[in-house]
């Protein structure tokens, strides 16, 4: 990495995925350790008392989202995070526990009819929750694919009323350095915000994920509620959501603020866009020996593609 403050996913592509990683993290779990580490209950999980909205899951899942490939092992998506506010290796479970997710106030403003502040387990039942399974591409040519339980965006959209002026939509993670370490970096432009255009948000497939594996999702995943959008790079998908505004210009992202000739605000999947620094050809499949060719808009040009007619003028891939 060339900036001071080396990200830990931005390695080349030999380095950025090392297979033992992967390969030894089911042989270790189905060893003793891992029997451990489950039966140890995280504190802020005790504290936290049994999750409020558990009687939604399993949501029922919705037979139009289909995969090409098998879904990744629970416990390897679940152990292999990229979570900056708790640190940069993929290792954050243990520290991602700190985070008391309720309760949890998520405000919603700027150009919408009214500005409010929400409960979110008020949110989670005002809307409609689905299943779907989606295939997940990170920058660094790793990949997953799991099943996430969500609030189609679209829908928040309408529940929000955004007025014409809006164009963007931006959405903010929690800023609280004495629970999240990596706050405490000041070289990185927190809190961690991320934006999409309203088309993009009203389009069928991005997700305000609260589930995963027909359960609440845990804190390392982006608790109590996240942001999936399966066409574009993992960094777009902002985890543990505070804040959601309505915005008339483009809003500047996290990783546009610490490196933008890397990291732009598109960030559509493309494998014949390279990264300045490797390769997006092809992906690592998490768990597995597999390397897959990656897709043009991960697999989902048919739904998307469209968007960016009028656009090719934008730097679209990266
Ligand atoms: N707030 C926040 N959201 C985030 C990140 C982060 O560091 N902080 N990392 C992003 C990146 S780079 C990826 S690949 C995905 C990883 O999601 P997962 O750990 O649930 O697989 O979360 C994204 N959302
Ligand atoms: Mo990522």
């Amino acid at each position: 990495m060339l900036i001071k403050h080396r990200a830990g996913w931005e390695l080349p592509e030999s380095q950025a995925t090392p297979e033992a990683a992967f390969l030894n993290r089911r042989s270790f779990l189905a060893g003793g350790a891992g029997l451990i580490a489950g039966s140890a209950l995280p504190l802020g999980a005790l504290a936290q008392g049994p999750d409020p909205t558990a009687d939604l899951y399993p949501a029922k899942r919705n037979a139009a989202y289909t995969l090409d490939r098998p879904l990744t092992e629970e416990e390897d998506a679940a152990n292999y995070n990229n979570f900056y506010e708790f640190g940069t290796s993929k290792d954050i479970v243990a520290s991602s526990k700190r985070l008391v997710t309720r309760p949890w106030t998520i405000a919603i403003d700027g150009l919408v009819e009214k500005s409010l502040e929400i409960g979110f387990d008020d949110l989670v039942r005002k809307l409609p929750l689905e299943e779907r399974l989606y295939r997940f591409r990170c920058v660094e040519a790793w990949s997953m694919a799991v099943p996430w339980t969500g609030i189609p965006l679209k829908a928040f959209v309408e529940f929000a009323k955004p007025l014409s002026g809006a164009k963007y939509i931006r959405f903010e993670t929690f800023l609280n350095p004495r629970v999240a370490p990596g706050q405490s970096q000041r070289w990185y432009p927190w809190p961690y915000t991320e934006g999409l255009t309203i088309a993009e948000a009203t389009n069928e497939l991005p997700l305000l994920v609260t589930g995963i594996y027909g359960k609440p999702i845990p804190t390392q995943h982006g608790a109590p509620i996240r942001l999936i959008v399966p066409w574009k790079y993992g960094f777009k998908s902002v985890k543990s959501i505070t804040k959601i505004s309505f915005v008339a210009e483009r809003p500047k992202t996290f990783w546009e603020g610490l490196q933008s000739s890397e990291y732009g605000f598109w960030a559509n999947v493309n494998p014949q866009v390279h990264h300045p620094r490797w390769s997006q050809a092809s992906e690592q499949v998490l768990g597995t020996r597999d390397r897959k060719p990656t897709l043009l808009f991960n697999g989902y040009g048919e739904q998307v593609a469209d968007l960016y007619k009028g656009l090719e003028g934008e730097k679209l891939f990266m």
